[in-house]
């Protein structure tokens, strides 16, 4: 059983539209913490981060908006992340996904305490790996990969990252929205992409095998972050950024099956929920079942592992 840490980031200034500040609140009300203590778990809800905010210089990329908020935010998430980490199994409830820039280089600080190394599963419609000149949209919602595994362009911008993520140990899921600055940015690194097209060719599972098996292997922190977006938008509707073609509600359970089954999960990150675009909570119910699968839920209790 697990000790988890909920820790509310309210932000919504790295997405294009508002609402994603209400996402906490809606995971709460969906019930996440009573269905973690009905799988046994224990549960501390430490509420929600307030960044102060201080003025950065501004960026050359007249397109970014928000810099000042977003930075804070990673600045005070990265701490709380640190903090949370080091004393249970914390998840994030977001708020966009600019959030993953200090939850994820938080988590690796601890994880790096605890000498264990990070590993990413992320699961997203979008690599969010653009760099702050890349970014065309200048939503910071599209840069916290790029941040927290240490790419150029950052410094004096975003806070410093002390341990930043090796791209071998990250495992993304659900592509299937990648600007070509992006991919070409990826190419260069040793991220291993499983886009929509390989999930339908190839299937999760054994994929998704490997990759635990390489966690497993290294000794490492598994930290599990999860865009609304990853999902079909027809089962998900509570997003700013849709995009059909989406994982089924069936796959994003096996996926999160087989990694709470692997015992190696340490941290998880549920973002981009946009209660103010969801229909009756949903996508807000959704996650809260998805969560419950990463953390135990099972349909029947079946002896033989599936990994
Ligand atoms: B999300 C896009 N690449 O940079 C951009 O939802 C989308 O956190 C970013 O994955 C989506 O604006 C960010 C077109
Ligand atoms: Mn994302
Ligand atoms: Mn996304
Ligand atoms: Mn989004």
């Amino acid at each position: 059983m697990q000790h988890c840490i909920l820790l509310g980031a309210p932000v919504q200034e790295g997405a294009s539209q508002r609402g994603c500040a209400m996402g906490p609140e809606a995971l709460r009300t969906a019930k996440l913490a009573e269905a973690l203590m009905e799988l046994g778990h224990t549960v501390e809800d430490r509420g929600d981060v307030s960044p102060r905010v201080v003025p950065v210089v501004p960026h050359d990329n007249k397109a970014i908006h928000n810099l000042d908020e977003v930075s804070a935010w990673i600045d005070a998430l990265a701490g709380q992340a640190h903090n949370a980490a080091n004393s249970g199994t914390p998840i994030f409830l977001g708020g966009d996904h600019s959030m993953a820039a200090g939850t994820v280089s938080g988590v690796a600080r601890a994880a790096a305490e605890a000498g264990k190394p990070l590993f990413v599963l992320w699961l997203d419609a979008h690599p969010d790996f653009h760099s702050l000149s890349s970014t065309g949209s200048g939503n910071l919602h599209g840069t916290p990969v790029a941040y927290f595994t240490g790419q150029s362009g950052f410094d004096g911008f975003f806070p410093t990252v002390t341990h930043p993520v090796d791209p071998a140990n990250i495992f993304m899921m659900g592509l299937r929205s990648v600007d070509p600055a992006e991919n070409a940015a990826m190419a260069k690194t040793d991220i291993t992409l499983h886009d929509m097209r390989a999930m339908d060719e190839f299937g999760i599972v054994a994929p998704l095998r490997e990759f635990l098996a390489r966690v497993k292997a290294a000794d490492g922190w598994l930290h599990v972050s999860l865009d609304v977006d990853f999902i079909d938008p027809s089962i998900a509707p509570g997003v700013g950024t849709t995009v059909p073609g989406g994982a089924t509600f069936r796959e994003a359970h096996l996926i999160l099956e087989m990694a709470q089954e692997s015992g190696l999960v340490g941290s998880m990150d549920l973002v981009e929920l946009n209660p103010f675009l969801d229909e009756r909570g949903r996508t807000a119910k959704l996650l809260v079942d998805l969560t419950a699968s990463l953390f135990g839920r099972r349909i029947i209790d079946r002896k033989t592992k599936s990994f």
